[in-house]
């Protein structure tokens, strides 16, 4: 699966970025916790180049916790500020980072004598969280988010506290997904649109990576006693341990494909993460 989607709302966010990237002092990319690599943008490496920038492992209640504290240790040790968080909890420590980020210009404002706003843009791709984190640190949830990727449209500054700006961004995928494993993984943790995918074999795939490394979950959630069945097999065998029939006993297989997608998008099937960090030699 090679994704060439790129619509145009994202090489307008790509541009309004570039646009605003001048008023900024610190850039969070926001990331999953699932997906250290895959849902990281390479494009932004040239993006912001020489800005301070935190890395923000996000969904972190939906990832394996020995996983992403080995991650947040492997950024770290690249001299990356790393920082697991779950934006739909209170976490106090993204606030101290990015001030932390921007000290330069915090301090060199107070020598002075006035308080410098800071401001940072938040980016990263599409349902990651990124407006979801800056309601948490506005306090309100004024912002309109959803469990679907292109809800943010256009980039917006908001002032979250009194000195603090952050600009939420339209979630950016890179214009070709050549790298098809990264492009399905990304379609795992629905950063791209499900319309303009074959979800059956969506959910297939996902069964046979999950099966592959975390079969156990997979068995127990479905009930399935057979850990040999692979691919339709597989769905069908959910959608009879579920009962999901239709009319005259056929199997209702869009419903099982559904059931798999979203289960795992939620963390029901497990708190699984898809990416190991390398080894160390
Ligand atoms: N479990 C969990 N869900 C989260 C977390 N952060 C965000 N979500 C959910 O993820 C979905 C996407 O969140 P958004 O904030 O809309 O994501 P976004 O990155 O702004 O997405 P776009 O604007 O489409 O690029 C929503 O259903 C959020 O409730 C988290 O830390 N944990
Ligand atoms: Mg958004």
């Amino acid at each position: 699966m090679t994704i060439s989607w790129y619509p145009g709302h994202m090489a307008k966010a790509k541009r309004q970025l570039q646009t605003q990237l001048a008023r900024t002092d610190v850039v969070i990319e926001v990331c999953d916790a699932r997906l250290p690599v895959s849902s990281r943008n390479p494009d932004l490496d040239e993006l912001v180049r020489h800005k301070p920038r935190i890395l923000l492992l996000n969904k972190s209640d939906l990832a394996d916790p020995a996983m992403t504290r080995a991650w947040t240790a492997h950024f770290l040790a690249q001299g990356i500020t790393t920082v697991a968080i779950n934006s739909l909890r209170m976490s106090a420590k993204v606030v101290p980072l990015i001030e932390k980020a921007a000290s330069a210009r915090i301090e060199s404002a107070q020598q002075r004598g006035f308080k410098r706003t800071v401001r940072a843009m938040v980016v990263g791709v599409p349902n990651v969280g990124k407006s979801t984190l800056i309601n948490l640190i506005k306090g309100r949830a004024t912002i309109k988010t959803e469990d679907r990727p292109g809800v943010t449209r256009s980039t917006q500054w908001f002032r979250v506290t009194p000195y603090l700006e952050l600009m939420d961004s339209p979630g950016m995928l890179w214009p070709k997904l050549e790298d098809p494993l990264a492009a399905r993984r990304l379609a795992f943790i629905g950063s791209i649109r499900d319309q303009i995918l074959d979800t059956t074999k969506l959910a297939e795939q996902l069964l046979a990576e999950l099966m592959e490394n975390h079969a156990p979950l997979v068995m127990q959630r479905y009930k399935l006693q057979d850990p040999t069945l692979k691919g339709q097999a597989l769905l069908e065998a959910i959608c009879v341990s579920r009962g999901y029939l239709l009319r005259g006993g056929v199997l209702d297989m869009d419903r099982a494909v559904a059931a798999v997608l979203d289960e795992f998008r939620d963390g029901r099937i497990g708190k699984i993460t898809l990416e190991s960090p390398p080894q160390k030699a």
